[in-house]
């Protein structure tokens, strides 16, 4: 296949050559490709003439280098020459793998003059390892990154703005980061995010389109036709699951949906200016798009059993973040605070214990110092109810790092792997279930403990990890760091189908992250089709209290 590492193999070697010969400076290959060395690979060959007739290596890079990343890698695929590139760029506009994958699936690239069905075929074959090469980027700083074009967006007057692909989705990691936005008045906006300072580059610019790097990411903006931007913004969205999910349900329907929309069988086209529209039309409710992931969502709302996932508005508190006792970098004060302004009726500050990793961790006597200043806060802070609580580690042994005198005071208690100690899977579950045996323990902080995107998380019989939870009343959390997102959805949906009930945090360490992290939180319980029913902490105090003491066998 086109497009693999074989591929780069080949590239790797028509540049070496060239600067072997030492032509690199002055970009012409043009001596070496018309007298080869002898006996060279015929495709190390052909490669070379590509640099020959593009001008030179160093002109050709400079060029594809400039490109959006998605051109740039199908150029490097080798399924195209740079010629046809600008061929297929020129006639159809197309600056991603989405609408490179619709002009293909239309037969429009071999219309084009230079390219032919062969071209087109090795388009289609390259196409799913196109970004294989790309580092993928984490939600958090996608979601960071997106925000800063967002804003000057809506401020220029778009009718709306709204990330598409994985990164709408929700996924941990995307592949690169798209805008759509329609609008009337594209210019004001090209203008309105090319005084950025942070848009330092600009890769593509054409009437409707912009790509910029920003923080040396690539970001697309899309602005659309308002009058069909809800099909684009459904074909942008994905999953490609998904959407041909939606296309099965079209055809037997009679429509046939397409990249721009619907089509009737009669060859009516009609736009939609809201994805809504295309759903009403398929007799569907809107589905979220963090679970439109090709699962079997499009078969649940069919039969109208989709689920009403959790919601910002649903969220009461936050049962888990951190303060300058141990690795935040805020107090204590300033925590409570932002959750005061995000409108919360409670949070609960839960440092690390002595055995944590953390740059700085609680001890036995700051737990007492600390009482005293939450109890200081309580006074300052009326209207939010503060507990005072712990993330203790779980330590090798399976009991906590902090003796039972020690938590007993505490409000709530969350309990962490934070060290795997050399232990197996096995070992790891027996650690789970000494902590979520313990009656003071509510909550078990993110249960696989994986770091994105550099860790797996543990590998555990995580059916017993949910049965324990239900067994013993503990809570498992959805913890809402860019770094953990865990439980991610899959496993979130699984523990919701065991019985479990699960907590939304943030895990803050900084108290202008609290929001987002919670945002983070929700999308991936969300992704794990979690409903507020689910979740500790859509839930009044007192029952919050409730399911703590009942744990605790004090009611
Ligand atoms: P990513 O960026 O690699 O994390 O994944 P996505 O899902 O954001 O995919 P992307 O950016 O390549 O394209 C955005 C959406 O466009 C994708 O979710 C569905 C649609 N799309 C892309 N390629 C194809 C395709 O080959 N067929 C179909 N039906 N849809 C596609």
């Amino acid at each position: 296949m086109r497009g693999d590492t074989a591929e780069a193999a080949l590239w790797s070697r028509a540049r070496d050559l060239v600067r072997e010969r030492g032509i690199e400076s002055d970009g012409d290959a043009g001596p070496l490709f018309a007298d080869p060395p002898a006996g060279i690979d015929p495709e190390i060959l052909k490669r070379l003439r590509q640099i020959y007739e593009a001008g030179g290596w160093v002109l050709v890079e400079s060029a594809v280098a400039d490109l959006p990343a998605d051109l740039r890698w199908l150029f490097e695929s080798g399924a195209v020459t740079i010629e046809q590139l600008g061929a297929i760029h020129r006639a159809l506009g197309v600056t991603a793998v989405a609408d490179i994958a619709d002009a293909a699936a239309e037969q429009k690239l071999r219309t084009i003059a230079g390219v032919n069905a062969d071209v087109e075929a090795a388009v289609v074959a390259a196409l799913p390892a196109l970004r294989a090469r790309i580092p993928r980027i984490p939600l958090g700083r996608a979601v960071a990154l997106a925000e800063t074009v967002l804003e000057p967006l809506r401020a220029a007057g778009v009718a709306w703005a709204t990330p598409v692909g994985s990164l709408r989705r929700g996924q941990d990691m995307v592949g690169d980061i798209e805008i759509l936005a329609p609008t009337d008045q594209p210019e004001a906006a090209i203008e309105a995010v090319l005084a950025l300072p942070s848009a330092s580059h600009v890769l593509h610019r054409g009437a409707r389109r912009l790509y910029v790097l920003a923080d040396r990411v690539q970001i697309g903006i899309r602005l659309a036709e308002p009058a069909n931007a809800g099909a684009e913004l459904l074909y942008l969205t994905g999953s490609r699951g998904h959407f041909e999910a939606l296309q099965a349900h079209a055809a037997a329907k009679g429509w046939t949906l397409k990249a721009d929309g619907l089509h009737g069988a009669d060859g009516t086209f009609t736009p939609a200016a809201a994805e809504a529209d295309i759903y009403a039309a398929l007799g569907l409710p809107v589905i979220p798009p963090e679970i439109r992931n090709g699962d079997d969502e499009v078969a649940a709302a069919s039969r109208g059993a989709l689920p009403a996932l959790v919601a910002r508005a649903d969220i009461r508190g936050d049962l888990h973040m951190h303060s300058t006792w141990s690795d935040g970098r805020d107090s204590i004060d300033q925590m409570v605070e932002e959750c005061v302004a995000l409108g919360y009726d409670y949070l609960a500050i839960t440092d690390h214990s002595p055995h944590s990793a953390a740059a700085r961790n609680l001890t036995a006597d700051g737990v007492k110092k600390q009482a005293d200043e939450i109890a200081r806060a309580r006074e300052r802070f009326p209207g939010i109810a503060i507990l005072h609580g712990c993330e203790v580690d779980i330590l090798p042994d399976g009991r906590l790092d902090f003796p039972d005198k020690v938590l007993e005071p505490l409000d709530i208690v969350l309990a962490s792997l934070h060290e795997r100690a050399g232990h197996s899977p096995e070992q790891l579950l027996n650690r789970y279930a000494a902590a979520m045996k313990h009656p003071l323990v509510t909550l078990i902080t993110h249960p696989t403990n994986r770091i994105v995107p550099t860790r797996k998380g543990y590998d555990l019989d995580y059916d017993r990890v949910f049965a324990l939870a239900v067994e013993t009343g503990t809570v498992l959390e959805i913890d809402g760091a860019p770094s953990h997102l865990d439980m991610d959805g899959g496993l979130a949906r699984r523990a919701i189908a065991a019985g479990v009930t699960v907590s939304i945090d943030s895990d803050c360490h900084r108290s202008e992250m609290l929001g987002r992290q919670m945002e983070l939180g929700l999308v991936t319980a969300r992704r794990g089709w979690v409903e507020a029913r689910h979740v500790l902490n859509t839930r009044p105090l007192a029952d919050v209290r409730r399911v703590i003491a009942a744990k605790r066998g004090t009611p």
